[in-house]
């Protein structure tokens, strides 16, 4: 009765429910213990198998023959890899040894990046668990495998309705020989602000604790007096610190002087003195050109003498000729993305700079076989999140006109259609360097890229060029984040903020010019813990809990609150999760290691007048009922 009662509470129904709701109208949630966790893997089964799943509406399927993909074999026991060392020797002596290598190295980024770039971080984690064990036996090579942060953190908890802790821990377990990689944002963890500094070392070291081994941090001005918090907690935890350089403009353009060889030289040097194992070099929008990769890496290699990692995107179809002339130029490691999840806005493909480095003193070394078959499984996982792709069909060099990191190309670009603005991209493109250089040519990238991109989406809805911005004279309603960053709480970008800009949008009020975790007070932790322990009606909060909620207060009370309604549907397949079942198909979910539910989806009745369908299910051979309100 319970199940029916909340149910059809018109606060659930219209998918409005919260946590807050579970507080206010307890008695309904009293029906929780009693039901299992196969009931409720069942309810979701059967909500979506009637109602849909909200994020695939209306977007293309899957087609019918999309089957839960096979990962190639492991071949032997994993080889000694990079993580042993690190285990062994310290990040330090990682860092040694790739100074020492004449190979490139290389980073997979198709667990991260990859999706990020290609499927708006949608890939859920039984993906990425069911291929590690081959990734480690069959190349055990490789320098890292990119798998977590950037925005793979709170997509996890909000839209994937699973815990990014877990998918750590299982993928940390699966690749025990191959270190694993993060992106940190600083100050601004895997968030879109600044956190508390001791927010920000206590999500390191779960980080850290959980399993990851190189922490990529980067600011998102490149101030790096903001990432010393962030960084000091990689060093403290004994990891690889990657201090990462944002690269922005074009570095061989008189007119983009601000960003020249000096400034790049001058920003790792300070880097250096942070203490990074690895100077990274990030460039996210996929904007240094060949050229430019040939004289900066030149540069830097001969000038800091820290190991160089370096990042890109393939947004203008041109990022191979950069890998090849940043090899030449003696790089240590770069990323790339198994063939079937690169290109576009995403890494360029893994599969051909292994090939076109074949034969030649920086051969990579890893076995292009291997390379094959797991990106054969990438596609054919690729291929079940169909809902997700972006469409974009063709390379862009519209690219250096605006700047847009890869991941948010493609989010913009839905963000303008859903504003009526997709006739007018060329204009938001247009905006958005307008903005940029309104806001003094600025570093863009998660979080200054969003505020740039607000700023550009109000200018063309509202039809406002730079100059009328600008003018003082008239009245321009700024969004929130712009006004935010201004206020100085993304921190301090190279040069300052322009006084004009500053002073209109502060409307006179004295921007903060320190780091903002100087001023922001310490969170009580215990405190904070109780709390939330008292909010979840008793719930036992660990470590990773308290720091999910830390990042994202509502987002992870929201994923409670579904999870348990829904149990642990993070096991089922992917076409179940987004599409639900058919009648007399069979699935089967590993909810505990050894404790699999063998699910056959029988009928789905009809709908009775009180608005409530049966739908029928054979558990581990048992029948069941599951009756959900029919909301389409
Ligand atoms: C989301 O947060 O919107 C995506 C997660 C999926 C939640 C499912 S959709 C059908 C069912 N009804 C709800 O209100 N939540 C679950
Ligand atoms: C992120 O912060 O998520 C990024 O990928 C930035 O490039
Ligand atoms: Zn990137």
């Amino acid at each position: 009765a319970f199940v029916e009662n909340l149910l059809k509470h018109p606060t659930f129904l219209d998918n409005t429910y919260t946590t807050k709701f579970i507080d206010t109208t307890p008695e309904l949630f009293q029906f929780r213990k009693r039901r299992d966790r196969a009931t409720k893997i069942l309810t979701y089964i059967a909500d979506i198998t009637v109602n849909g799943h909200p994020e695939t509406a209306g977007r293309p399927k899957p087609h019918a023959e999309v089957k839960t993909p096979k990962a190639p074999a492991p071949k032997a026991e994993p080889m000694y890899g990079t993580r042993n060392l690190l285990e062994q020797k310290g990040p330090q002596a990682v860092a040694d040894w790739m100074k020492a290598q004449t190979k490139v190295l290389i980073t997979d980024t198709t667990m991260r990046d990859g999706h990020q770039s290609l499927l708006a971080t949608r890939m859920r984690s039984i993906d990425m668990i069911r291929v590690a064990p081959s990734y480690a036996a069959n190349l055990p090579q490789l320098f890292s495998v990119e798998c977590w942060g950037g925005a793979t953190f709170d997509v996890a908890y909000r839209f994937l309705q699973e815990c990014p802790w877990q998918r750590l821990r299982d993928l940390r377990a699966a690749m025990p020989n191959l270190m694993t990689q993060m992106l940190l944002r600083a100050s601004n963890g895997v968030g879109y602000t600044n956190y508390p500094d001791n927010v920000v070392q206590a999500f390191v070291k779960q980080a850290a604790e959980t399993g990851v081994d190189v922490f990529r941090v980067f600011d998102s001005l490149n101030w790096v007096e903001n990432m010393r918090v962030a960084m000091d907690a990689v060093l403290e935890a004994n990891k690889v610190c990657e201090g990462t350089i944002c690269y922005t403009g074009d570095l061989l353009d008189p007119a983009r002087a601000k960003y020249d060889l000096k400034y790049y030289v001058g920003m790792a040097k300070e880097l250096k003195e942070a203490g990074a194992h690895v100077l990274g070099l990030k460039d996210m929008a996929g904007l240094l050109k060949p050229a430019a990769a040939r004289v900066l890496i030149r540069a830097l290699k001969q000038e800091v003498g820290l190991p160089i990692h370096f990042h890109t995107h393939d947004t203008s179809g041109a990022s191979a000729a950069t890998i090849m002339a940043a090899c030449d130029a003696g790089v240590d490691a770069v990323d790339a993305a198994m063939d079937a999840f690169s290109g576009g806005t995403s890494q360029p493909c893994l599969g051909s700079i292994v090939e076109a480095l074949r034969h030649t003193e920086r051969d990579t070394g890893l076995d292009i076989a291997a390379v094959r078959a797991l990106s054969n499984y990438w596609e054919h996982v690729r291929a079940q999140y169909a809902a997700f792709e972006s469409g974009i069909p063709a390379p862009a060099s519209e690219v250096y006109l605006h700047e847009m990191p890869g991941g948010q190309f493609t989010n913009l670009k839905a963000q303008a259609r859903s504003l009526g603005l997709e006739e007018r991209w060329p204009e938001v493109a247009q905006a958005y360097a307008d903005a940029n250089q309104m806001f003094g040519d600025i570093v863009k990238v998660t979080p200054s890229s969003k505020v740039v991109g607000d700023m550009a989406l109000i200018m063309v809805a509202q039809g406002l060029s730079r100059a009328q911005v600008e003018d003082p004279a008239l009245d321009v309603a700024f969004p929130d984040s712009v006004v935010d960053m201004m206020k100085g709480n993304l921190g301090q970008p190279h040069g300052g903020w322009p006084a004009g800009i500053l002073r209109k949008v502060l409307k006179g009020e004295a921007p903060l010019t320190d780091r903002p975790g100087k001023s922001l007070p310490p969170v009580d932790l215990e405190a904070t813990r109780a709390k939330l322990i008292d909010e979840l009606g008793g719930y036992k909060v660990d470590d990773e809990d308290l720091n999910g909620y830390l990042m994202y207060p509502k987002v992870f009370l929201d994923y409670m609150g579904r999870h348990k309604l829904y149990g642990p549907v993070r096991t089922l397949p992917t076409r179940t999760f987004f599409y639900g079942m058919q009648a007399g198909e069979e699935i089967t979910a590993e909810i505990d290691p050894g404790k699999t539910l063998e699910i056959r989806l029988q009928a789905v009745g009809e709908t009775g007048d009180d608005g409530e369908c049966k739908v029928f299910f054979e558990l581990n051979g048992q029948p069941r009922v599951i009756r959900v309100p029919n909301r389409a």
